[in-house]
């Protein structure tokens, strides 16, 4: 494999794998990387905003410090509408999704992009890792009319690509046309990304199991049964325990090293937390690519029929075998 390859030269050499190769892919990452690369920028210097803050408030150029979520949010949002393919986004930063109108006002894009612009935004204040989670959907309503909620409530089983991105000690772009799973990190020096880690798959013989087990006495017996096996001392257990409370770090460490993510349901929120169309679709989307399974604990994820923008669902994510 030539590890010099970029993620650009990787799209236009794999747009066959797209199901409607015609450039549309190329064009559509294009915009999710290049606002990577500004979140990334940004990230690096978010630890200084209480600093500039202090100062009143406003930046260099003399404007508002806005919050990395909302910086986040709007960067992807832009980014994706400056290019005339998708006609939709919903966010998890949003009540409502938008619709794009396109060049003409003509409603002519195809695609439907879900998003989670900063995944464990609460993980900014202490300089651990974030994420952004994104979906990717053909629309179902006819081109020519403006997008309709039935485009964004598509079971996960009709993504036509889905990735994930880290921004942690480099930031590396997590991707999946329904064809296995690749990632490219960032260099920075560079502005480019290179195909780092090709054809990812789960490792066998994983030993992490995530999960907050914080909330452990108001998990379903299934899972309490479940961890208590994790620590047993037994073959190859007790488990090692990892959790940074962002899905797309966890989810990628369990994925590279092999390990089990679990954000169950609890007596306190019966869904658990996770959104099913910004974050448990595109995750197990690529899940499932790279030999895996996501469950809401009894059905696969990607066949949930979605009812509402921000519905939750409890979510396990690991290898079957
Ligand atoms: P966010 O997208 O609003 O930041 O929240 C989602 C995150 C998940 O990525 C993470 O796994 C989970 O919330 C952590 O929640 P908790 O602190 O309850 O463990
Ligand atoms: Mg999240």
């Amino acid at each position: 494999m030539d590890r010099s390859i970029t993620l650009g030269e990787f799209i236009i050499e794999n747009q066959a794998d797209f199901p409607y190769a015609n450039g549309e892919l190329s064009r559509l990452i294009n915009a999710i990387q290049l606002a990577a690369k500004v979140v990334t920028h940004e990230v690096n210097k978010a630890g200084l905003v209480d600093i500039i803050g202090s100062v009143g408030g406003t930046n260099i150029q003399g404007e508002e410090q806005q919050k990395l979520d909302v910086f986040a949010n709007e960067t992807f949002i832009n980014s994706l509408v400056n290019r005339e393919i998708v006609c939709g986004i919903a966010s998890e930063e949003n009540d409502n999704f938008i619709t794009i109108q396109g060049q003409n006002n003509d409603h002519r894009n195809k695609y439907i992009v879900l998003m989670d612009p900063l995944d464990g935004s609460s993980n900014i204040d202490v300089n651990a890792s974030v994420g952004t989670i994104f979906s990717i959907y053909r629309r179902v309503t006819p081109v020519g009319t403006p997008v309709t909620m039935e485009d964004f409530l598509q079971p996960g089983n009709l993504q036509v690509a889905a990735g994930y991105i880290v921004y942690g000690t480099s930031t590396i772009i997590v991707l999946s046309t329904g064809n296995g799973v690749n990632g490219f990190t960032l260099n920075p020096a560079l502005g480019v990304y290179y195909l780092s880690h090709p054809n990812i798959k789960f490792p066998e013989d994983g030993r992490i199991y995530s999960v907050n087990e914080g909330g452990y006495l108001q998990f379903p017996q299934g899972i309490k049964k479940y961890i208590k096996y994790c620590q047993e001392e037994k073959e190859n257990r007790p488990y090692t325990s990892r959790y940074i409370g962002s899905l797309a770090n966890d989810m990628h460490r369990n994925m590279l090293k092999g390990g089990i993510y679990m954000y169950p349901s609890s007596t306190k929120n019966p869904n658990g937390k996770l959104r099913l169309l910004y974050e448990c679709n595109p995750m197990a989307f690529i899940i499932e690519q790279a030999g895996g399974a996501a469950i809401d604990g009894y059905n696969r994820i990607l066949d949930l029929k979605p009812t509402e923008l921000h519905q939750r669902v409890p979510f396990i994510g690991a290898l079957v075998n």
